[in-house]
């Protein structure tokens, strides 16, 4: 079943057509350096549609004022949206409940929670597997809880191809593994890994499971009972919604036993100078005022998206990716890092005789937007021997046509640089 599938049916009637979903996307008209913007970035942040901003904007200018503290209509207004949002959240990912989304600031502080608070169970000896693919964000935070109480990081190589096996993962799970973290998606490479497979593993060796979705819930079915995670964590801001606003998934059983992870504001239910009793999930760990219109504006992201069947929007994307395989690898001199044959929406590439960064700028010249650099996968680099990569990357919104403008303009870069 997908993510999609969970929205009400008569939600799911919009016809996936590409001219009028790029419609819908107000940046998609403007040039750039008197170009039409290219813009193939998405794995680092999504362009909005015209829906999000305009929830956001109605927010500030009709709707705005804090939310579960105000007794007056602004207020509870807001609180019904906020909680909205929350809803649409859990039915995009089939959790069981409401009191399994957290909202966080994005996925790095999704990750940061679960390393403060349900790390704070671990203890010397213990084990976390995560494998080689991983963004820092899913990486420096278990660092930093081995430097704190001693647990032990064991990672899964990566294939020359850019793969995780089950096989290598399954090599360093024991009983003293208590987390498996891994990526859904490499936001470096593409590459989709077996979360299903891979949880099953974690759970028959008594560890719980952390996906990091960043990429996984842009491209990829996510529901969390089917795969049976016990964390999700992905950011608004790579699924068309604002930034500043994430989601931590986590079985209520599990976030019923974890302490707090930030204390003050709406988190207690009582305080006194001895002494503080948390609140209810999942006010425990939504600690201050939270990111109440980026929350809102998430909610708006996923009506957005979960208006197309997902299977037509993952044919677009699968085309693309087909596509543009097939074109780079027919450029002289480019080198595809990433060919795993579970692979979505990312092309990363290194062009012979050019720095990623140098080809990145003369492309932007054209109108195209690509990453070079690392991609906050400093080790996943290493293995690759390349200090960067060029990443163009997809969304819903991009075409075949804009492959070819890639295509072009990397023909344009090679004859100045190489
Ligand atoms: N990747 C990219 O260009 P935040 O910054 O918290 O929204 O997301 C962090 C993060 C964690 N995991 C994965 C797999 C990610 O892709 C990202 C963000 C962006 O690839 C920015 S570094």
């Amino acid at each position: 079943m997908t993510a999609l599938a969970h929205v009400s049916p008569e939600s799911k009637a919009r016809k996936f057509d590409i001219a009028s979903v790029r419609a819908d996307f107000p940046i998609l008209r403007r040039l750039v350096h008197e170009k039409p913007l290219t813009y193939l970035d998405t794995a680092a942040s999504a362009q909005k549609p015209q829906s999000v901003i305009d929830v956001i904007k109605n927010q500030y200018e009709n709707e705005y004022a804090n939310v579960h503290r105000g007794a007056y209509w602004l207020s509870e207004t807001l609180t019904t949206k906020y909680e909205d949002a929350r809803e649409s959240v859990r039915a995009f990912l089939n959790a069981k409940s409401d009191k399994e989304i957290i909202f966080t600031k994005g996925a790095t502080e999704s990750i940061n929670l679960v390393a403060s608070s349900f790390g704070r169970s671990l203890k010397v000896g213990d084990e976390i597997v995560i494998t080689g693919l991983e963004h820092h964000s899913n990486i420096v935070p278990w660092q930093m809880l081995r430097n704190q109480c001693g647990v032990e990081l064991k990672v899964a190589p990566v294939t020359d191809d850019g793969d995780v096996t089950l096989d290598s993962i399954s090599k360093l799970l024991s009983p003293k593994t208590k987390l498996v973290a891994v990526a859904h998606v490499s936001n470096a490479l593409g590459t989709v890994l077996p979360i299903k497979d891979i949880a099953k593993l974690a759970h028959d060796a008594g560890a719980r499971i952390l996906i990091d979705g960043c990429q996984g819930i842009v491209h990829e079915d996510v529901d969390v009972q089917d795969m049976d995670c016990d964390f999700y964590a992905f950011s608004g801001h790579k699924i068309y919604g604002p930034n500043g606003i994430g989601v931590l998934y986590g079985k209520e059983d599990i976030l019923e036993e974890m302490p707090p992870y930030q204390g003050g504001g709406e988190m207690i239910s009582t305080v006194t100078f001895d002494h503080s009793e948390w609140a209810e999930l999942p006010a425990k760990f939504e600690a201050g005022t939270p990111p109440i219109v980026p929350a809102v504006g998430l909610g708006e992201a996923i009506r957005y998206v979960s208006a197309f069947d997902a299977a037509s929007v993952s044919a677009h994307e699968k085309a693309l990716l087909a596509y543009g395989t097939e074109q780079l690898q027919a450029v002289e001199g480019v080198t595809l890092i990433g060919t795993a044959e579970r692979k979505t929406a990312v092309l990363s590439f290194v062009l012979e005789g050019a720095h990623p960064h140098d080809l990145a700028t003369i492309l932007d010249r054209c109108g195209v937007c690509v990453r070079a650099g690392h991609h906050c996968a400093q080790p996943l680099m290493d293995r690759f021997g390349v200090s960067a990569t060029v990443r163009a990357s997809f969304g819903l919104y991009n075409t075949q046509d804009e492959v070819d403008v890639l295509i072009e303009a990397l023909g344009r870069a090679r004859e100045i640089l190489c």
